[in-house]
Order: structure tokens, then sequence, then C-alpha cells
């Protein structure tokens, strides 16, 4: 028998907030989970300190799948956002640990390498055309195959992607919603231009992938699907939001542009029938939002029977943990698509030191035991939790719309 011990939430923001879960136990391994939603962290910190953690200890860690079963059945309210990362947050740390015990890396504990490295997607975004093409062009030069394009559109006050600063884009920037303005037309009118204007400048080998962050109707979709079909995109993302699945039927009648959802997905059943009818390309869910490594792997062996490919999602939002995990599980899920890559700020990466690493457009996940990634504790201290909440979107009129 062995027994988790302890269990304790780290809430920290060098950057940006974060909440990571370490489990330690009688046999002094200890596993490190990642729980952070962007903008609502303290959720699910509740969740983890007054409802879960009590139920952990003395638990055997070596049992992943029945801690799984336990926390999501067991809570009766399946699902949800704040529930699944608790759950995630939990299961990372137990494949951590069992990994450790291993002493393989992860890949190899759920069934070893599929690849040599992990194709990842950076951002490349501007305040017009001219400056999202040079930032193209950065990302060319760091060695960069695949490359999400967002740009500044003239008429729409704060359109999504477009960063602050050179590099970086940050959207929970406030800790009350930020307001921005939405335009569809002058959206619809743009987005071709802009994706001429890359394949003009940088030609046709290199990758573009594009967000859309919900902002439009199915015909609206099927429209600038088709309108980018000249151009080639790896994928246009989240164009409608896909809390209908059947909505989806509609865009992939009128397009052959491939799609892309899910970031906000938490279980498989949120993505069945877009899986199960072939109404997408590319599945967005990642670790963290979706109950970790036990479940995603089902997820992504279901969707493999459809030749739909995994597109994890790899925001900032999600810890150095998520994305160390996330390029083990890349690593070996034989129907990976490409992992997208936003690189954490400097202080990020310091509190959490990993094993993962950027190489000539692909990120490699190392070899040492476990997911590789720690937190250094006295560190995280030194940066406190900063309340910080996304941005809201609204149309001209002043009604509310999706950010
Ligand atoms: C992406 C995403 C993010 C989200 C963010 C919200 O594709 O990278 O859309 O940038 O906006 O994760 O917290
Ligand atoms: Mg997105």
């Amino acid at each position: 028998m062995m027994k988790i011990t302890k269990a304790r939430v780290i809430v920290c923001s060098p950057g940006r907030n974060f909440v990571t879960l370490k489990i330690e136990t009688d046999q002094g391994v200890y596993g490190i989970g990642d729980g952070t939603l962007n903008g609502r962290e303290l959720a699910v910190v509740s969740y983890l300190e007054d409802h879960v953690i009590p139920c952990l200890i003395g638990r055997d860690p070596r049992r992943i799948e029945d801690i799984w079963q336990y926390l999501y059945r067991g809570a009766y309210w399946r699902r949800g956002p704040v529930t699944m990362r608790a759950i995630a947050a939990v299961d990372v740390a137990l494949w951590d640990i069992k990994a450790k015990m291993a002493g393989m890396p992860l890949y190899d504990l759920l069934g070893g390498r599929s690849r040599d490295g992990v194709l990842v997607y950076g951002h490349a975004n501007g305040k017009d055309i001219d400056h999202t093409s040079e930032q193209v062009g950065l990302y060319r030069d760091m060695g960069y195959k695949a490359i999400r394009a967002q740009s500044g559109i003239p008429g729409v006050k704060g359109a999504y992607g477009v960063g602050r600063g050179d590099m970086y884009y940050e959207p929970a920037d406030s800790a009350l919603p930020t307001e921005t303005l939405w335009n569809t037309s002058s959206y619809l009118n743009f987005a071709p231009r802009l994706f001429e204007r890359l394949r003009a400048d940088h030609g046709e080998e290199v990758h573009l992938l594009h967000d859309v962050h919900h902002r439009l109707t199915p015909i609206e979709a099927g429209r600038l699907g088709k309108d980018l079909e000249p151009y080639r995109l790896f994928w246009m993302e989240d164009a409608t939001p896909a809390e209908n699945q059947e909505a989806f039927r509609l865009i992939r009648q009128h397009t052959t542009t491939p799609l892309a959802v899910g970031e906000i997905f938490n279980t498989l059943w949120d993505a069945k029938e877009l899986i199960s009818e072939q109404l997408i390309d590319y599945l967005r869910m990642t670790i963290v939002g979706s109950g970790g490594v036990t479940h995603l792997r089902r997820v992504a062996d279901f969707a493999s029977v459809y030749q739909v490919r995994t597109g994890c999602h790899g925001a900032t939002d999600l810890s150095p943990v998520t994305l160390g995990t996330a390029v083990h599980f890349d690593t070996w899920v034989p129907n990976f698509g490409i992992q997208e890559y936003m690189r954490h700020a400097p202080e990020t990466d310091d509190v959490f030191p990993h094993d993962y690493r950027f190489e000539d457009g692909y990120l490699h996940a190392g070899s040492a035991p476990g997911h590789g990634v720690d937190i250094d504790e006295a560190l995280a201290a030194k940066y406190p939790y900063s309340p910080k909440q996304l941005p809201v979107a609204r149309l001209q009129d002043g009604s509310m719309w999706n950010w």
C-alpha cells in the first residue's frame, strides 16, 4: 500500500495567475498538477481545498483511474470548467507520481514515442496588416513552421488577439473586464485581405492559422471559410460558439477550410457529434480543461476513429505544468495534429522549472521521469495572486456579444 499524505494548492502570479496542486506521498515521491481557470482561479482553489483534497488523503496514488472516476461520478454534479480543472489537477499530479516511480518520462508510460518532436504554432499579432506580416517574419526567423496570425481591424476597438507589446498576447488584463467593440462586417471584409497579404509576403510553405474566437454565426463562418480557401489555412478556429454542435454542419457544407474547435470544452460529451459526424478536423481540448491525461486520451482515441486530430490549446493561461504534460501526450498520441505554443513570460518559466524545450519549430518533451515540470515554491511566494478577468465584447449598438 502506498498513500497520499498531503495535498496543497499553490496560487501564484509570476506574470499571470496560476493554480498549482502538489500531491505528496508516504514514499517521498510527489506530483504536480495545474488547475488554472483564467479569470475564475479562486473557484478552482476552493473546489480543491474544500471538497477534493479531504477525499484524497490516505488514498493509494497508484489508482489513477479509480480516483478519476471517484471525483467525476462522486461529485454527482458532472462536467463544467471548475470541476474538470480540479479533476485534471489531481489526475496530472498522479500521472507525474506514477511516471516518477516507474523512472520513465510520461510519454513512455502512455505507450512510447510516436514522433521525434511536437510541431507547434506560435502567435503573430500586429496592430495592422503590415505589422502582422512583420511579426510572421519574426516567427519564421525563430524557426516556427506554423504561425497563427491575428491583426487589428480598422473600425474594431480591441480586436481579439492583438497584443499590447510585441510577441506577447495576454487578454486577462484588468481586475474588472475590459470592454471591447466588435463589428462582424468589418472583420469579414478584412480577414481575407490579411491572409492574401501573408501568402504574398511569406509564400506557400509556412502553415498559417487563424482564431475567430467565437464571433460569427454559422453562415458567416461558412462565408469566411470559403473566402479563405485560396490561402490554404492550416485551420480556422472557433468560428462560431460550439454549444450547439449541429451548427457545424452548416459551416461544413460551405467550406473546405479545415476547422478547429474546443478550447473551452470539458469532456467528450461537448465534442461527441462534432467528432462522430466529422464536422471538425482538429480538437482544441487540452489536459487542464478536460479532466487530465485520463480523460483526454479517451477523447483522442475516440477522435482517431473519425480521423479528427489533436490541436491542444496552449495559451499562456495554461501553466507550464499543462504545457509540459501536453508535450508528453503529443509525443505519444497517434492522431496528433499540432500543439499551440504561446511562450510564457520569463518569470513564469523561472517559477516552473521544466524539461521541455523548443527547437526549430518543434517542442521536445525531455527524458526526466514524470511530466518534467516542477514548481519553485520559494520563488512562487514572491508573486502573490492578482485578480484579473478576461475582456467582454459589445456590438456597436451596445449589445453584448461573444468575446
Ligand atoms: C487561443 C485562445 C486563448 C484564449 C485564452 C482565454 O486560441 O490561444 O483563444 O488566447 O483567449 O486562453 O483564457
Ligand atoms: Mg482560441
